[in-house]
C-alpha cells in the first residue's frame, strides 16, 4: 500500500531540498503531455528549422513527450538555476576591439552545474519515497544534451512561460534560468501551467539582428546567431556575417531586451555562473592568438570548450572583419596559413573587411582635410 497522505510533505520538502542545491525555481508536470507541443517540434523539424542539427531529428520520438523517453514516467520535476546577469548583457555591443561572450557561457559550465544539483536531488528522492511509505521509485535526470524538450515542460510545471523568443520566462528571474528535469515513476501532483504574459510586446523580435523569428514563438534556428557561432560547423553563412558584429559566442539580445527581466532576482543568481574576469570583455587581439592549448587552458570549464579552437577563432574573426579594427590586421592576415580551411577562409574575409575600413577611413579624413582647407579659404578669402 502506497502512503498516499506522505505527498504533500513530500512535495514541500522536495522543494526545499531543491533549493538548498542550487535551484531558483521548481515545478511539477505530468508525465503524459498533450500532443499539440509535439506536432509543433514536427512542424519546426520537418521545415528544417534545425539546421545541421541531426541530433534533434534523430530522436524525435523520444523529445515529443516524457511517456515517449521512458514509458513509466509519471512525473517530471522540473527545475530551473538561475543566471541572473549583474551588468547589462548589451554593454559590449559598441566596444569592437572585444568579443561579445553571451552571459550564460562567461562562468562555469551549467551542462556540470545543473547535472550535480539534479542528480543530488534525485538520490534525495530515491532514499526518501520508501522512507515515508510511497515505495521503490526510479528517476532519471536531464540537462540540454538528452531529448527531451525542456522549455514546454517548464512550462507545463509552472516555471514560467515560453514567451515570443521561445526560451522560458519566468515572473521572478526573467530570461535567466537553466533548465533541468528529472523524470520519475512516482506520481506527483502536477503544479499550474504557466500562462502567457507576452501581451502585444514585440521587444524580442524587433531586437533579432538576424531576423531569425519567422513568426512570433517560433526560431528558424538557421538564422540565429547563437546556433551560427555555436552548432555551425562550417564557414558561417555571408548573408549573417555583418550582422553578427562582435559576438562571438550564443546572443543574448532577443533574451536581454525582456521587459520581465527588471524582476529577474540577481541575488538567486547561483554563484558558478558568476562571469570570470577574463571572459566578460576580452580582447579579439588575445583569442585571435589562441592555439589549441591556449584555448583549452582558457575555456576549461565553461560550455566554450565543446566548440573547439578553430570554430571560436572562426567567430573571432569573423567580429575582427565587423570591427574593424586595424590592429588586428598582422593576427588576421597570420591566420590566412591556417591549417584549418574554415578559420582561414574567415581570416581571408576579415582581411577584405579590415582593408576596405582602412580604405574608407582615409577617405573620410581626406574628405575632412579638403572641407577644413576650403573653409579656411573662405575665411580667409584675401591670405589666397
Ligand atoms: C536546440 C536548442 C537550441 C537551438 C534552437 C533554439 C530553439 N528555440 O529551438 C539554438 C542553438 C538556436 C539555441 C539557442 C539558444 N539556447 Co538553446 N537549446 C536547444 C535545446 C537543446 C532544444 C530546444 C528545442 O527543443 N527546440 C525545438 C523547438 C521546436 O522547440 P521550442 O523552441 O520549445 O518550440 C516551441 C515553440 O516554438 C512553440 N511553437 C512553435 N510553433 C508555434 C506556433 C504557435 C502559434 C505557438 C503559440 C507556439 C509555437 O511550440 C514549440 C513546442 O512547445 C534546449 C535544451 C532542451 N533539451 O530542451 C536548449 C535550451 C532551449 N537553450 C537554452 C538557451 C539558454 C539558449 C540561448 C539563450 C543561448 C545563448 N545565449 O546563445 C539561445 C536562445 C535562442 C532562442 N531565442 O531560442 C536554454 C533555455 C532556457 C530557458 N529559460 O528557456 C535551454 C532549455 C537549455 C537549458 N537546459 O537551459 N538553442
Ligand atoms: S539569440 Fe540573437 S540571433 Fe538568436 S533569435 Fe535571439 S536575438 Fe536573434
Ligand atoms: S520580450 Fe516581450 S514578447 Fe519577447 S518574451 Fe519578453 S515579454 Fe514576450
Amino acid at each position: 500500500m502506497v502512503n498516499e497522505a506522505a505527498i504533500p510533505d513530500l512535495r514541500r520538502d522536495l522543494e526545499a531540498e531543491a533549493r538548498r542545491l542550487g535551484f531558483a525555481a521548481v515545478g511539477i508536470a505530468p508525465g503524459a503531455q498533450d500532443g499539440a507541443r509535439a506536432a509543433r517540434l514536427d512542424t519546426w523539424l520537418e521545415a528544417g528549422m534545425h539546421g545541421e542539427m541531426e541530433w534533434m531529428a534523430a530522436r524525435a520520438s523520444h523529445r515529443r513527450s516524457p511517456e515517449g523517453l521512458w514509458s513509466e514516467a509519471k512525473s517530471v520535476i522540473a527545475l530551473g538555476m538561475s543566471y541572473a546577469p549583474t551588468a547589462d548583457p548589451l554593454a559590449l555591443a559598441g566596444a569592437p576591439e572585444r568579443g561579445r561572450i553571451s552571459v550564460y557561457a562567461q562562468g562555469a559550465d551549467y551542462h556540470d552545474t545543473v547535472k550535480k544539483a539534479l542528480k543530488a536531488l534525485a538520490r534525495w528522492l530515491v532514499a526518501e519515497a520508501p522512507r515515508r511509505g510511497l515505495g521503490e521509485i526510479g528517476v532519471k535526470v536531464f540537462v540540454d544534451t538528452a531529448p527531451v524538450m525542456e522549455k514546454p515542460l517548464g512550462e507545463a510545471a509552472g516555471l514560467g512561460w515560453q514567451g515570443k523568443h521561445t526560451n522560458l520566462v519566468s515572473r521572478e528571474h526573467g530570461s535567466w534560468l537553466f533548465l533541468g528535469a528529472i523524470y520519475t515513476t512516482l506520481e506527483l501532483p502536477a503544479d499550474a501551467p504557466g500562462a502567457d504574459r507576452c501581451g502585444s510586446c514585440t521587444a524580442c523580435q524587433a531586437a533579432c539582428p538576424t531576423d531569425a523569428f519567422p513568426a512570433p514563438y517560433q526560431l528558424d534556428a538557421r538564422r540565429c546567431i547563437s546556433y551560427l557561432t555555436i552548432e555551425h560547423k562550417g564557414p558561417i553563412p555571408h548573408e549573417f556575417r555583418k550582422a553578427i558584429g562582435n559576438r562571438i559566442y550564443g546572443c543574448d539580445d532577443c533574451l536581454a531586451v525582456c521587459p520581465w527581466n527588471k524582476f529577474a532576482q540577481t541575488a538567486a543568481a547561483h554563484r558558478a555562473f558568476l562571469p570570470r574576469a577574463e571572459l566578460a570583455a576580452p580582447r579579439l587581439a588575445e583569442l585571435l592568438a589562441l592555439d589549441d592549448a591556449g584555448f583549452r587552458k582558457l575555456f576549461a570549464g565553461t560550455p566554450i570548450k565543446r566548440i573547439g579552437r578553430n570554430r571560436f577563432v572562426r567567430n573571432c574573426l569573423i567580429a575582427a572583419g565587423n570591427g574593424g579594427d586595424a590592429g588586428l590586421r598582422a593576427l588576421v592576415e597570420g591566420l590566412r596559413e591556417d591549417s584549418d580551411p574554415v578559420v582561414a577562409e574567415a581570416a581571408e574575409w576579415a582581411l577584405v573587411e579590415l582593408s576596405a575600413r582602412v580604405l574608407r577611413q582615409a577617405q573620410h579624413e581626406r574628405v575632412l582635410v579638403q572641407s577644413a582647407m576650403s573653409a579656411a579659404s573662405v575665411s580667409h578669402p584675401r591670405s589666397s
